[in-house]
């Protein structure tokens, strides 16, 4: 057995939880948020067996999109502010980060 976590946008959050239900996979959805945009995202648990993982990695991919998404820098506290741009800069975000960890016990008491 395998569990997937998968942080992915909010916007996608919901139709990726639609998919699973579809197809018969089993998952816990945390709120959470990026360490680096500080903005909320959805964080997906999803045990499965590993005949099942290609398949589940699969409507992951399917049902999250990479987006561009504008950051306002931080101004540098204290620092020499010749290197600091004001302007917003691009990053991509996503789809979707994938972690997929060994599960040494699974039990429903
Ligand atoms: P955030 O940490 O808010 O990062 C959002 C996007 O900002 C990242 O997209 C990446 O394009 C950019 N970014 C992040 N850290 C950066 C840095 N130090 N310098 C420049 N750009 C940076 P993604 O890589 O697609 O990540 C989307 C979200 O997935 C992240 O939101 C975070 O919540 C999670 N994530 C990504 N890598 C992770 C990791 N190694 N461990 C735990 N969570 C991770």
């Amino acid at each position: 057995m395998k569990l997937v976590l998968a942080v992915v946008q909010d916007k996608d959050s919901n139709r990726l939880s639609q998919a699973l239900i579809k197809a018969n996979f089993r998952a816990t959805k945390l709120a959470s948020t990026g360490g680096f945009l500080r903005e909320g995202n959805t964080t997906f648990l999803i045990g499965t067996d590993d005949d099942q993982l290609e398949e589940l990695l699969e409507i992951i991919r399917e049902n999250c999109k990479a987006r561009e998404q504008l950051v306002a820098p931080m101004a540098p506290l204290g620092g020499s502010a010749d290197a600091y741009s004001p302007y917003p800069v691009e990053v991509e975000v996503g789809g979707a980060t994938v972690f997929v960890l060994p599960v040494e016990a699974f039990h429903q008491f």
